[in-house]
């Protein structure tokens, strides 16, 4: 709860718990720069062995996570294929262009999910030298603007086909890998196996309050570790944070079914409600995107609002309500009522 509002923008507006702060007080550190913080080597460890890659780098954001990766597998003027509402294209700040001189090469899919027919007439050909050249395909899973939809695996290990066909670099943005994981019971490591390098989030629906982990061969995370000081992002004493991050992998992530069930009960009702229009199949993990049909966004977001409810903007024309550990099942409760008066 964000003081007197239920706040459902993000699963990112959670407050570190008791047990979490008492982890980041008792927290062992030293000066990351010289990888000589042991908590940090710890949860990196950590983080590598749930995603069965060689190694793992502890970075501020996810966005850093996903931005450092790109840059590691390109050169400027390289392009990556992903999904028209991917997180890299649509919220990232042109990063890409702006930081590595990169290009993205959005392709629309269905509900976040693209399909090698629909990737591989988008590669460039290798003999094609005035145009760029595909180096990544990227897909996020979940999938967040697409309402937290899952990756079928078996389009992951086809679209991982078409990578090595075509010799080139598989990113996964898995900030919230671990919904995915806890929604079908496919183990992080499993879905990780596919991918060259992988960006999990802590401060998502895990509830730490900062942190992402990128993984991958030592050698990616030794070229991403040179880029992330480059950046601005070596850390000094940062093992008071990365132990918020180990509580969060190592306590908070089978409880993310509880959100899932909330998510599924408040898409029911509000699919019983005449002013909403939600597809209630599509809500498979946390997030619900769901449609005004008698207000605009703004008059929602407002009227929701000054009722003690807060919602955040989804796709162009809807809204977005993500369920999390700060907000229960009597929030939810108070979350139907406030939808229902909404007319
Ligand atoms: N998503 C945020 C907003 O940026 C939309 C949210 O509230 O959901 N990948 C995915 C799939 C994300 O959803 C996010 C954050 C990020 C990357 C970036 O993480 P941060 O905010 O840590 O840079």
């Amino acid at each position: 709860m964000n003081g007197k509002f239920i706040d459902l923008r993000s699963d990112t507006v959670t407050k570190p718990s008791t047990g979490m702060r008492k982890a980041m007080y008792e927290a062992e550190v030293g000066d990351d720069v010289y990888k000589e913080d042991p908590t940090v080597n710890e949860l990196e460890e950590y983080v590598a062995g749930l995603l069965g890659k060689e190694a793992a780098l502890f970075v501020p954001s996810g966005l850093m996570g996903n931005q450092i990766s790109l840059n590691v597998h390109t050169s400027p003027g390289d392009e990556v294929i992903c999904e028209a509402d991917a997180h890299i294209f649509q919220y990232e700040s042109g990063t890409p262009a702006a930081v590595s001189g990169i290009q993205l090469y959005p392709v629309r899919g269905e509900n976040g999910i693209i399909t090698p027919d629909k990737v591989e007439p988008l590669i460039r050909p290798t003999s094609a030298y005035y145009m760029p050249r595909t180096k990544v395909i990227e897909v996020e899973n979940t999938h967040n603007r697409a309402g937290g939809t899952i990756y079928p695996i078996g389009i992951i290990k086809e679209l991982r086909q078409l990578v090595d066909k075509h010799n080139l670099k598989f990113h996964l943005d898995g900030a919230r890998l671990w919904n995915a994981s806890v929604a079908t019971g496919i183990a992080p490591k499993e879905y990780a196996a596919y991918f060259d390098s992988v960006s999990v989030c802590l401060s998502k629906g895990l509830g730490a309050p900062i942190g992402s982990v990128i993984a991958g061969t030592k050698d990616f995370i030794t070229e991403a570790f040179r880029v992330r000081k480059a950046w601005g992002g070596g850390m000094r004493q940062v093992g008071i944070i990365a132990a918020a991050g180990l509580y969060a992998v190592k306590n908070n992530i089978e409880r993310l079914a509880e959100d899932h069930e909330k998510a599924k009960d408040l898409a029911q009702f509000i699919n019983g409600l005449d002013n909403f229009e939600i597809d209630p199949g599509l809500v498979q993990t946390n997030i619900l995107i769901f449609k005004p049909l008698r207000k605009s966004v703004d008059e929602v977001l407002a009227q929701a609002k000054g009722k003690g409810l807060l919602l955040s903007v989804g796709t162009v024309g809807s809204l977005r309500a993500v369920t999390h550990m700060d907000a229960g099942w009597d929030e939810i409760e108070k979350a139907k009522q406030i939808l229902s008066e909404i007319n």
